[in-house]
């Protein structure tokens, strides 16, 4: 038997992929994949930069999907079943939006992969799929099996090894799938088997792909103990209140990481108390400045910071999303992601939006064919959506600009700190910036013509 591991790309053109620079390992698929029984017979196609080999013989194809590469995962599937071969999909969207996978896939599993996909393999083999499978949310690759990484050799992925501690995040900031999908919680995984999986790859440089690495401090701080003698260097995604424990800050430097992505996401106080993102309001700092000081601890410990903003809260003005990007210049941010706050569906954030009845694009924009990359999706309250997606697309455009990348490297306690995080500042900043700019504007799915040159846009 054989199964086809299938990553869908955001869009493609029709004479061709639109090609993912930034491309990462397909963690999901690998570690899935290992799950599977032994005696069948794993392929990896990955969309982002392949063609699919939809006539290549194959008894079941397993599709990963996101809201953000749903239509081309429906496109894909669609394939495959005019072919005969039973699709079955899992991710978030089947987990959140399950009624409209279903109109698509042979199968959908809810939740985690590895306690139900042995079955489902079994199922498929003796021609008994079901509709359903509904996975529990718990620690990640229980049993230590380390993912299938020999599926990712000779692709050209980033040099880059993904391994994941732990799933989810305690807080519930109300635009975010993670606290619906994990209920709040995270699970982490046994730290000994988090090392072995480090040490069985022969990777640099780790990232480590957690929702919110110091969710819960103390576990954080009982696997950085234990990466501190493995040498490595490691990224990761974090909430800004690891800077108000200072013990935890240490063991951050002292095992080897070189910067977190962290959620800022406005610098209008009363948007990130609307949004429940209780992480960014400080028990220890107060006043106009909380970000800064915070900022300040990231840079003394020589982290590299990737700021992640959400733009287009009701408290949000043009004013204020150009002083987003004064901030991320003036704070030196090694990277930054101005993003358009999105209804995803199922957080608090599109309920509200719904009943308010400000979705635009009928309130299914992740399927709509005129939908494009990094444009707004509901009516904001003090700004036309166009207005929105121009002012964010500036700031992306200021912040990607030779002179911005210039201006900010000059930071001898992050950037200036050693050769190798100038190597990461300037390799990455030229590559996100490529990226960010090329994505910006795709249709999603399969689309023919020209992809439309941002820059002319404003
Ligand atoms: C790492 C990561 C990235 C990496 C990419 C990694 C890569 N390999 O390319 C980077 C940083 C580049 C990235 C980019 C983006 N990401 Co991202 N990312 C993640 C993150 C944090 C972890 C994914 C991961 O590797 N998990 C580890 C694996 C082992 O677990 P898993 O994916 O959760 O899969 C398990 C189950 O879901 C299930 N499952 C999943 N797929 C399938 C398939 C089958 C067949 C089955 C049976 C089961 C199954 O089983 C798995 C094992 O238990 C997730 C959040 C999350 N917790 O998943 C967000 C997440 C997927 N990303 C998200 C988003 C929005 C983005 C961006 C669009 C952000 C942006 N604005 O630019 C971009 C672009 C994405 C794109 N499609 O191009 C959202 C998607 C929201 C949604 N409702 O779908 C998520 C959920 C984060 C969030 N805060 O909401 N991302
Ligand atoms: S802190 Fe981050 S991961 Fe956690 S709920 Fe808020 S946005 Fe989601």
């Amino acid at each position: 038997m054989r199964v086809s591991f299938i990553r869908p790309n955001i869009g493609r053109l029709v004479d061709g992929p639109y090609i993912d620079e930034g491309r990462m390992q397909p963690l999901t698929l690998g570690v899935i994949a290992a799950y599977t029984p032994p005696d069948v017979e794993c392929v990896l196609h990955d969309d982002r930069m392949e063609e699919i080999p939809f006539d290549d013989p194959t008894d079941l194809v397993a599709v990963t999907v996101e809201i953000y590469n749903a239509r081309r995962a429906f496109e894909i599937a669609a394939e495959y079943r005019r072919r005969g071969v039973p699709v079955v999909m899992g991710g978030f969207h089947p987990t959140l939006v399950p009624d409209e996978c279903l109109e698509h896939a042979d199968a959908i599993v809810t939740g985690d992969a590895e306690e139900v996909w042995p079955q489902i393999v079994e199922d498929a083999r003796a021609g008994r799929l079901q509709r359903t499978y509904s996975g529990t949310t718990g620690a990640p690759q229980p049993g230590g099996r380390p993912a299938r990484r020999d599926l990712f050799k000779g692709k050209g992925y980033l040099p880059v090894g993904l391994v994941q501690f732990g799933r989810g995040c305690r807080f519930a900031c109300s635009f975010c799938a993670i606290s619906t999908f994990f209920n709040r919680t995270q699970c982490v995984r046994p730290v000994e088997d988090v090392v072995a999986e480090i040490e069985g790859q022969d990777q640099k440089l780790i990232f480590f792909v957690d929702d919110n690495l110091v969710s819960d401090h103390e576990r954080a701080k009982e696997l950085l103990r234990a990466l501190i003698p493995l040498n490595i260097r490691w990224v990761s995604q974090g909430s800004i209140d690891m800077t108000e424990d200072p013990e935890l800050m240490d063991l951050i430097e002292a095992s080897g990481c070189q910067g977190f992505v962290i959620g800022f996401e406005s610098m209008m106080p009363e948007s990130v108390k609307s949004m429940r993102k209780a992480c960014n309001l400080s028990k220890v700092y107060s006043g106009w400045d909380r970000y800064q000081r915070q900022v300040d601890i990231l840079r003394k410990h020589h982290l590299q910071t990737w700021a992640a903003f959400t733009l287009g809260h009701d408290t949000d003005t043009l004013e204020s999303i150009a002083e987003t990007l004064h901030f991320a210049e003036e704070s030196r941010f090694c990277f930054a992601a101005f993003n358009i706050l999105m209804p995803y569906p199922s957080t608090p954030l599109y309920a509200k939006l719904e009943a308010e009845n400000r979705l635009l694009w009928r309130g299914k924009w992740w399927l709509h064919q005129d939908y494009r990359f990094n444009h707004a999706a509901f009516i904001p309250k003090n700004m036309s959506p166009d207005e929105l997606t121009e002012a964010v697309l500036r700031n992306r455009l200021r912040w990607n600009s030779l002179s911005s990348i210039f201006n900010r490297v000059w930071d001898f306690q992050t950037h200036l700190n050693s050769f190798y995080r100038l190597g990461t500042y300037l390799v990455y900043n030229r590559l996100y910036a490529r990226e960010s700019l090329t994505k910006q504007g795709m249709f999603f799915g399969k689309y023919r013509g020209r992809i439309p040159d941002v820059r002319q846009a404003i």
